[in-house]
């Protein structure tokens, strides 16, 4: 079915094909020798310059998601032949064998690159087995596509074996990004990839100081067997939670194959006397943060999670699981090789299992050898000024925390920063041992029953409750949202008692929400990176108080005038760091109607309960979810309910009172009869976001894409 429409989408790629960016592997194969290299990849059509007054563009993509295996077939004779290690379905990852999944066979997946004020969409096929999966588009907050989030059971029912699942979405919000499977252990087994949303340079206020904008840089901790073994291995036997070693875009050489051979590591290319910006994204999975530094060169940091901060110039750079970081390196030293160090902190540290990788600078001209030295994790000693490190609180002279950065442009009439917040929240949270029957059945093998010390599971508890989540997605089948299931309900002493609920917190529209998050460094010197769905948030202080806190400590503090806010410019993030022991505060505006998951972004400790969900608007605000929008719940034989056993809702609340049968009943909800009156949920149908605007009105051309996108969309349908 060929239309005009599509004639116009066809006409717009050819043009793009005008603007193509040389791919960076281009410029790899120089030294395809010694370490072996990326074979030049077709280069998608929105991997583009992006220039001002140019025509936005959709930017399709298909990703399927199956079960795979490093070091297969396809690897032919890699590592002693390095050309095998870079063929099509080759995943070397660090050389160790393995069960993975992936999105098209490849380690990172597929990057996608677009330049803001594109449409994104992207078919996620489910060819796994027997498993579920979701993307997640972490660092776009989905304003006015809030079903496109990608969190099960709060945004959309997951995406069964068999079955595809169409993302569409505006890329608003520049800077560098990544998606990530929000089901089960699957990032941690390799559903992740970069997501880069460039601007034309002239919009970039950091354009003078890089002169490329090649290198992605992608760390990750790694495990040598399926996420979900470990897991069932630590809360159901006496198995640890330590990654063993880390990967850098994929790659690494934990294994030493026959006669010294490893599978090859990721290089960089530069040129000497060139400056390049990197966008480095933390796609982490277990509790450790990764600490880099790169032999012979500082480097100045310049945006974080796709916000631009004034330049810093540092040693050393930790990041957490869900962080994203750019800087800037210069290419002044001597032309030569130098190793990129990356080490691993808490569960990946000197304790355990010293997880560590290197990637290598390569400067164009210089020959193929390695570096010298041999790095271990032990020399890697990261001396000089540390941005975010671990567990630290502001003030020292040899870290900066992210609270003390400031935004790269002074923020005007920010409500986050001027006015007294609409509402305060003290989210205190840590690890506590209680009988989580998920894990230690009272009686039979409770927490202080059981033989070896290393059998106790610890409850993750936020404000003293164990998040779960429901049958149905909170979003999009809001109607089936019960009374019972809110932790209002919960009757019990939680200090002493498992307690699990969906805590929903409900924010007003508009509000300008202070959110303290408190560590309270209770059990083990841990350390969580939260993440917010929907929002950006700005990070106005953060500090360690001591091995120990509490939330009247902190209040106390407060009131004594003991806190010090940066008011002034404090950066915007979506994802920080809270030192054990401590806190951080947050303030963001609650303008992006929906439900939006908070909650740690360590795998293991989401997946316990580590989680809260912000309510934000009345269900009214919401836009209504797209037609067809699959459904989801329990069957009793008559219909999708929230809960099948009335008995079971009774144990846990102790309040029979409070539940009745959540049967879906569209026809007689009068709010919902108004919501489904409102104009299609589209991101770009009627969608007056700033950017969006912003380049409409300066060139017509882009109402044609939104025309042909709208079309195509139609078509589809
Ligand atoms: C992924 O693989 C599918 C075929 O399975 C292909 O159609 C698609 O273009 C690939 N996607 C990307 C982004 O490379
Ligand atoms: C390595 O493999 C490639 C093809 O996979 C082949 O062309 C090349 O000759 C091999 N090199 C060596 C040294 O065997
Ligand atoms: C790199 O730094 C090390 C340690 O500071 C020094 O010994 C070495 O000479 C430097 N190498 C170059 C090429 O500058
Ligand atoms: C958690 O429980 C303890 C003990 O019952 C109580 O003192 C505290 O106020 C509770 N915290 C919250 C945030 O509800
Ligand atoms: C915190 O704990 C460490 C290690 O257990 C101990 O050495 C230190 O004295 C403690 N600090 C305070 C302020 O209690
Ligand atoms: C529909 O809602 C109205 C008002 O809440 C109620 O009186 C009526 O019984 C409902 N009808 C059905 C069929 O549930
Ligand atoms: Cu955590």
């Amino acid at each position: 079915m060929m239309s005009a429409a599509s004639v116009q989408c066809a006409t717009t790629a050819i043009v793009a094909v005008l603007f193509f960016v040389p791919s960076p592997a281009a410029a790899a194969a120089a030294s395809a020798e010694l370490y072996g290299s990326e074979p030049a990849v077709d280069v998608h059509p929105c991997q583009r310059e992006c220039r001002s007054g140019e025509p936005a563009k959709t930017c399709e993509y298909r990703f399927k998601v199956e079960w795979y295996y490093t070091m297969s077939k396809a690897c032919y004779d890699c590592p002693y032949n390095l050309t095998d290690c870079f063929r099509p379905d080759c995943v070397p990852a660090d050389g160790v064998q393995k069960p993975i999944i992936v999105v098209n066979r490849s380690l990172p997946g597929p990057s996608i690159q677009v330049c803001l004020g594109d449409t994104v969409l992207v078919d996620v096929e489910n060819a796994m087995m027997e498993e579920s999966t979701s993307i997640h588009w972490h660092g776009h907050h989905q304003r006015n596509s809030p079903y496109m989030d990608g969190v099960p059971y709060v945004t959309q029912c997951p995406v069964p074996p068999h079955s595809s699942f169409r993302y569409v979405y505006l890329a608003d919000n520049e800077g560098t990004h990544f998606w990530h499977s929000h089901s089960g252990c699957q990032r941690g087994d390799g559903v992740f990839g970069s997501f880069i949303v460039r601007v034309p340079k002239d919009r970039d206020i950091h354009r003078d100081m890089y002169d490329e904008d090649l290198h992605v840089l992608t760390v990750t901790d790694w495990l040598h067997q399926l996420g979900i073994r470990k897991f069932l291995a630590h809360y159901h036997g006496s198995g640890d939670n330590k990654p063993e070693t880390l990967l850098i875009n994929g790659r690494g050489r934990y294994k030493v194959f026959k006669d010294g051979f490893h599978t090859p590591l990721t290089q960089f290319h530069v040129t000497r006397g060139k400056r390049y910006r990197f966008r480095l994204i933390n796609a982490g999975f277990l509790n450790c943060p990764i600490s880099m530094s790169i032999d012979n060169h500082t480097f100045t940091m310049i945006a974080t999670d796709g916000y631009n901060i004034q330049p810093v110039v540092v040693d050393s750079l930790v990041s957490y699981a869900g962080e994203r970081w750019d800087f800037v390196l210069e290419a002044t030293a001597d032309i030569g090789n130098y190793w990129m160090r990356f080490k691993g902190l808490m569960d990946c540290d000197e304790r355990f299992t010293k997880a560590f990788e290197v990637a290598i600078l390569h400067y164009d001209g210089a020959d193929n050898k390695k570096p010298e030295n041999i790095p271990t994790y032990d020399n890697s000693i990261h001396t000089g000024i540390q941005l975010n490190a671990l567990n630290k609180g502001s003030g020292l002279m040899d870290s900066a925390t992210v609270s003390e950065l400031e935004d790269a442009i002074p923020p005007i009439n920010d409500l986050r920063l001027e006015k007294k917040p609409d509402m305060t929240l003290f989210m205190s949270y840590d690890f506590y041992s209680l009988d989580n029957p998920h894990f230690h059945k009272p009686m039979l093998y409770g927490f202080k029953q059981v033989t070896h010390k290393a059998e106790r599971v610890y409850t993750p508890q936020i404000n003293n409750m164990t998040f779960k989540f429901q049958s149905f997605p909170l979003l999009s089948q809001k109607e089936m949202i019960q009374p019972w299931m809110s932790c209002e309900h919960i009757k019990k002493d939680c200090s002493k008692e498992f307690c699990e609920c969906t805590n929903i917190i409900k924010v007003p529209l508009g509000s300008i929400v202070e959110l303290f998050l408190i560590d309270k460094g209770v059990t083990y010197n841990a350390n969580h990176p939260f993440h917010l769905h929907g929002h950006p948030f700005r990070v106005i202080a953060m500090e360690r108080v001591g091995n120990h806190t509490s939330v009247e400590e902190i209040e106390q503090m407060d009131r004594d005038g003991r806190i010090v806010r940066n008011l002034r410019s404090a950066p915007l993030k979506d994802t920080v760091t809270v030192p054990d022991g401590g806190f951080t505060i947050l303030r963001f505006l609650a303008d992006n109607p929906g439900y939006w998951l908070f909650h740690c972004h360590i795998e293991f400790h989401v997946e316990v309960g580590m989680a809260t969900v912000f309510k934000i608007g009345e269900d009214w605000d919401m836009l209504p979810p797209p037609p067809g929008f699959p459904k989801c719940g329990n069957y009793n034989g008559k219909g999708l309910v929230s809960f099948l056993y009335p008995e079971d809702i009774e144990l846990q609340y102790k309040n029979p009172n409070v539940y009745h049968y959540g049967f879906i009943d569209n026809k007689n909800d009068s709010r919902i009869n108004m919501i489904t009156t409102l104009d299609k949920w589209w991101p770009f149908v009627g969608g007056a976001h700033p950017y969006v605007s912003s380049i409409a009105n300066t060139n017509t051309p882009y109402f044609s894409i939104v025309l042909c996108v709208l079309i195509s969309v139609l078509l589809i349908y």
